[in-house]
């Protein structure tokens, strides 16, 4: 079959099955967008900003474990993309970024819309690729979908220049069945050494715990997860993007470590003596304190990139490899120990958590007659069952979605964690909803962050992709306000937003449907009306207490034990 480069470029997503890019057209891809028109199979979803582009196939590919696509053009498209591929890099989300280019022979001679997007991109993409012969066209999308889907997935970038796509130069179309890239061979079977060594200090544990993270949800091994944490009654934690890998309302579930982890997270991760840490990259919002990390503990580290072994924390036993198969071997090699665990240490170690869990540490002011925005995503965790799949934007909603939707199930947590992008959680919901029509799709953001993609309104209607979204209006950039009121004498620099929209009205002039709440006890009547719109986009402004703060809290500098905790619980503390 002969094909133009516009087709083939057509012709390699069908093949690749895919069901959804995510674009927005310009000069240097017309000829791709003229083939786009003539088929119905791949469909296109037209963003209002290329950044949108990304974060919808970015959320699409968090649902899904598909890989998401995006098509944008050279320049200024290319260049509005930056944003969303650093995104999906800093959380190894596969993504398949397409990007026009001015034709061959004019590259760098500052032609029309031209930007050297291949070296823009390269410290933030898995790879990427500058087409210049279209008979290589082909393999090349083949390879990029293979690298962003392989191994410790990531964004691939594929710069395609005009010229190629010609539709009066036809050449011979096959897709390849596979690639191989003699570079490129991800390590997928862990040592089996190394998981007989991990068992054996595994069932010597007296003071054990499991670290687990977002590996665990792109590895899909929630199921294996669960199966070894039970099989040794271990604690477990979960970083930000771990959420789900193990389900939140489990006994042995000890919420989410870190900065803004719960208190007997962290005080379990600093008095523990074994720590397994799987599919997790000890990144500075978790370990804290490098110094005072885990001071007792021997660590095992389970990770498909040998790239993140001993990055930041020098580890015991690393095993690389594929997060599921590699705990599949460690529960075989478990039930074959004749080894047997201490379980009085183990009881007398879940006495201890049991203790710092009974200081109830994530507890608000439920008489406030101001809406605390903690009360919103519980109200929301209930009316939903628990069953949505939420996302999020960056700030303090981000935590408090975090902290309290209690999330049982993988992928079902959508959120920008490594890069920590405001502007993520509207276009997310939108690729999300795509790829779960029936699902219930809630984005949890703030005033600040919603106006950064807030144009995706607009494809939102087009598309009749109805989601919740559930503002916590603080009137605040309240990250920003919470870090000035206790590093900086609270000096309020600039993050007070004077003018905010009428966001009700805003929703009605793009198609949709608009809530002010103002009182708690509207909180869970508008929710509830909210989800009876089911097909309906329904913009939930709750104008939420604007001084509330996120607890507990590990200060920069500080180490696990040192967290700085709501001023009750600490009161309390102090009393006891
Ligand atoms: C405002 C804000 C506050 C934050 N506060 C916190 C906080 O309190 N607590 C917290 O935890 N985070 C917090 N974060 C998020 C933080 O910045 C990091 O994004 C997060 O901690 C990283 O999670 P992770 O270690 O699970 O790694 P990820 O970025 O999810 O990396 C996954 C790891 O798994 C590996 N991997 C991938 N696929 C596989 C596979 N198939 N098999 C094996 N291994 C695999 C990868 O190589 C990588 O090492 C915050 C972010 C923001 C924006
Ligand atoms: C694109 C971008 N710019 C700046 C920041 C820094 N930042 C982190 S949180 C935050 C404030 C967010 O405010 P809002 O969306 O209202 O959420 P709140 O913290 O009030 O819940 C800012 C400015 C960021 N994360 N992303
Ligand atoms: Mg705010």
């Amino acid at each position: 079959m002969d094909l133009s480069g516009a087709e083939i470029v057509v012709q390699c997503l069908k093949d690749e099955g895919v069901e959804y890019i995510f674009g927005y057209p310009g000069g240097a891809v017309l000829h791709i967008y003229d083939a786009l028109f003539k088929q119905d199979d791949v469909k296109h979803i037209l963003v209002r900003h290329e950044q949108g582009a990304t974060h919808a196939a970015d959320g699409y590919a968090r649902s899904t474990g598909k890989p998401g696509v995006v098509l944008v053009t050279s320049g200024p498209g290319a260049t509005n993309a930056v944003t969303g591929i650093a995104t999906a890099y800093m959380d190894s989300i596969p993504l398949v970024v397409l990007t026009g280019q001015v034709p061959l022979p004019v590259i760098g001679s500052d032609a029309f819309q031209e930007a050297d997007i291949v070296g823009i991109t390269r410290p933030c993409v898995k790879h990427n690729f500058l087409v210049k012969d279209v008979t290589k066209l082909a393999e090349t999308i083949k390879k990029a979908f293979y690298i962003a889907t392989t191994g410790r997935p990531g964004p691939v970038l594929v710069d395609i220049p005009k010229d190629i796509t010609d539709p009066r130069i036809k050449v011979p179309y096959e897709y390849p069945r596979s690639v191989s890239i003699r570079s490129y061979n991800p390590h997928l079977k862990g040592h089996r050494w190394q998981i007989k060594k991990a068992a054996d200090l595994l069932l010597s544990a007296r003071r054990p715990m499991i670290y687990s993270g977002g590996g665990v949800i792109l590895g899909n091994a929630a199921e294996q997860l669960t199966e070894l944490t039970r099989l040794l009654n271990f604690p477990i934690t979960n970083t930000l993007m771990g959420l789900g890998g193990y389900p939140a309302t489990d006994r042995q579930f000890v919420g989410m470590l870190g900065m803004h982890g719960t208190y007997e997270a962290n005080m379990a991760m600093h008095d523990c003596d074994v720590l397994l840490a799987v599919g997790a990259r000890f990144d500075d919002r978790v370990t804290g304190k490098i110094k005072e990390f885990c001071p007792g503990a021997k660590i095992i580290h389970i990770d498909i990139d040998p790239a993140s072994i001993s990055k930041t924390v020098r580890v015991d036993i690393p095993i690389v490899g594929e997060v599921g198969g590699v705990l599949a071997d460690l529960i075989e090699v478990l039930r074959a120990s004749e080894r047997q665990q201490d379980r009085d240490a183990l009881s007398a170690w879940w006495d201890q958590i049991d203790r710092w869990r009974s200081m109830e540490c994530l507890r608000y002011d439920r008489n406030s007659t101001l809406i605390k925005p903690q009360f919103v995503v519980e109200q929301l965790y209930e009316a939903t069952g628990g069953k949505a799949y939420v996302t999020s934007d960056v700030g303090q909603h981000q935590m408090w979605a975090a902290q309290f939707y209690h999330f049982d199930y993988p992928r079902r947590w959508i959120n920008s964690g490594g890069l920590g992008t405001m502007g993520f959680g509207l276009p997310a919901a939108i690729g999300v909803k795509l790829a779960h029509p029936e699902a219930e799709v809630a984005c949890i953001t703030g005033e600040a962050s919603i106006q950064m993609c807030i144009q995706e309104l607009a494809t939102a209607l087009q598309y009749r992709t109805p989601i919740k979204i559930v503002n916590l209006n603080n009137g605040y950039m309240g990250m920003v306000r919470q870090w000035q009121e206790f590093s900086y004498e609270s000096r309020y620099s600039h993050s007070y937003l004077e003018t905010i929209p009428d966001f009700v009205k805003l929703a009605e002039a793009y198609g949709h449907v608009g809530l002010r709440i103002e009182k708690p006890a509207e909180v869970r009547p508008a929710l509830e009306e909210a989800l009876r719109l089911k097909d309906r986009t329904v913009f939930l402004d709750f104008q939420t207490d604007p001084t509330e703060n996120v607890y507990p809290m590990i200060e920069a500098g500080k180490a696990h034990h040192e967290m700085r905790l709501a001023p009750g619980v600490a009161a309390e503390r102090e009393l006891a």
